[in-house]
């Protein structure tokens, strides 16, 4: 869904708002809305009806503009509301012509600064959606906004939700006569660090969260994109399409059949370990650089700093997972976007965020040079961005025993974010709150081949909302559930089998048969 947002190779802040494409209560009395649903259904309420309602009023410290949008081809009409709360928090609630009762919170992308766009299929379903601009208006690829306002940067790092959420049920609530039944939040990347950030720190807030893609480990991360774009401005490390193309090949030539099926996706990421997809045999004879059919030394670097675990001191949650290699790197929402810039290392996302964050955030000097800043040399720094950015913290036990459900998303070849750090924080929120809670609250799903938040070779649309809702509402806790992907057209080309975490997609039809390997009965959900 948001993913859609995220296509590669769009500005490089649309995706970071993709670090979403990406794609995110209250209030009263502090416990979760009890309020019946009786209310709302009969409760006639159309978007004309809600406009009129809201306009010109001053709710929760906001004073509310509205503006009905007319429906077209994708989206449903609805009464766009807008309101600011001082200094800069900027929001909008679209209320859909016909409510289904519910919120849904849509998180943002990047270092924000912009409204997160309309999110189809939930005002499809008749939520009330609800986004903010995290707390100051500016390029997503950017935290200059930080530098001088340490109280934008609370905005963004953890204050918007839960204060947007407060005027956002107030206002709910005052269009329709009732407050939400249910309230939900979802969001990639960024977003997806807000969606954990409010479990772990607002456990009442929302009965749902869908976290995908998590930026969660902000220090460790930003500090693993410093790492790896040192490599690659070292002599000899620039890498190029051609060379990316080569490691590409090399790793699927290796990985891809080992789950079944040669179709451009390494599905069992567990069985291709360092040793089968050996990438130092392209090391070029004497190490150094002969042309696009080896790597040299410093390019072997770079795929050795992309790899491994990058671990800073200070804090046992200063680190990030090494990145998978996984045969898709040659993606054009990969490797290239993200980290090696196709021999121009300044234009990859990675890059891009570490350079402003070490500008804005830590060394608080817009002219330090990141590639000359050591991440551990100010420990204060990293605090003060932990303590700002990071969601951490594995003990949610508030949030399970309040009754929430947790699903959490990433996709396997994302370039962005590890999906090993996502799995590392469920492997730890799991110990901390044991087996049985983990189990009946939270989901883990990892989608083969599927880029930063969307987009990629694999199928990556997947209906998390409606299996939250239904595990929410009905206590349908959900299981195998199904991928699709779908061509510029919106038609459905590809189905595969979304598995719980550590399970893959296992290929298990008919051999040579192109159809069936389209077809998600064809596969079986396997243990690595
Ligand atoms: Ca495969």
């Amino acid at each position: 869904m948001i993913a859609e947002k995220l296509q590669p190779r769009v500005a490089h802040a649309v995706t970071l708002a993709a670090m979403t494409a990406s794609l995110v209560m209250s209030a009263c009395g502090g416990s979760r809305q009890a309020a019946t649903r009786s209310g709302a259904n009969s409760t006639v309420v159309n978007a004309q009806t809600a406009c009129a309602t809201l306009s010109g009023k001053s709710i929760g410290g906001a004073t509310l503009t509205t503006a009905v949008i007319p429906a077209n081809e994708t989206t449903p009409m609805y009464c766009k509301v807008s309101g600011t709360l001082a200094p800069a928090l900027n929001f909008e609630i679209r209320l859909p012509d016909k409510w289904n009762g519910k919120l849904y919170y849509a998180g943002g992308g990047g270092y924000d600064g912009a409204m997160t766009e309309v999110v189809v299929p939930p005002l499809v379903h008749g939520y009330a959606e609800v986004v903010s601009d995290s707390g100051h208006q500016g390029d997503g690829m950017s935290a200059a906004f930080a530098l001088n306002d340490t109280f934008a940067a609370q905005l963004f790092g953890s204050l918007s939700v839960p204060t947007v959420m407060s005027t956002a049920l107030k206002t709910v609530t005052a269009a329709y006569g009732v407050p939400p039944a249910k309230s939900y939040f979802e969001g990639c990347s960024n977003g997806g660090r807000e969606a954990l950030m409010a479990v772990q720190r607002n456990p009442n807030l929302f009965d749902g969260v869908i976290a995908r893609s998590p930026g969660y480990n902000w220090v460790g991360f930003m500090g693993a994109f410093n790492r790896t774009a040192k490599a690659l401005a070292a002599p000899g490390g620039a890498f190029s399409a051609a060379k990316t193309a080569l490691l590409a090949k090399h790793v699927r030539d290796a990985c891809d059949g080992l789950d079944g099926i040669v179709d451009g996706v390494v599905s069992n990421p567990a069985a291709c370990t360092a040793k089968v997809a050996n990438v130092t045999a392209l090391r070029c004879a004497g190490g150094a650089d002969t042309g696009d059919t080896c790597l040299s030394d410093a390019q072997l670097a770079v795929v050795k700093s992309w790899t491994t675990d990058a671990v800073f001191t200070g804090s046992n949650t200063f680190r990030s997972k090494g990145y998978n290699l996984t045969g898709n790197e040659d993606d054009p929402g990969g490797f290239g976007l993200w980290v090696s810039g196709d021999g121009e290392f300044r234009k990859a996302g990675q890059y891009m965020f570490q350079d402003t964050s070490v500008k804005y955030v830590l060394a608080r000097d817009p002219n330090a040079d990141s590639l000359k800043y050591t991440w551990d040399k100010n420990q204060s720094a990293l605090y003060s961005m932990a303590a700002l950015n990071d969601a951490t913290q594995a003990d949610i036990r508030a949030f399970i025993q309040a009754g929430g459900k947790l699903i959490v998303w990433h996709g396997g070849s994302d370039m962005a974010l590890s999906v090993n750090s996502t799995i590392e924080y469920m492997i730890n929120m799991e110990k901390s709150v044991g087996a049985e809670n983990a189990a009946a609250s939270t989901r883990l799903y990892v989608a083969p081949g599927v880029n930063h938040c969307g987009g990629g070779a694999g199928p990556d649309r997947t209906d998390l909302l409606t299996a939250l809702d239904q595990w929410v509402t009905k206590g349908i806790a959900p299981s195998t559930l199904t991928a699709e992907k779908l061509d510029a057209n919106g038609a459905v080309t590809r189905t595969l089998p979304l598995c719980r975490y550590p399970q893959f997609p296992k290929y298990t039809g008919p051999a040579n048969d192109a159809a069936a390997a389209k077809v998600a009965t064809s596969y079986t959900c396997a243990s690595p």
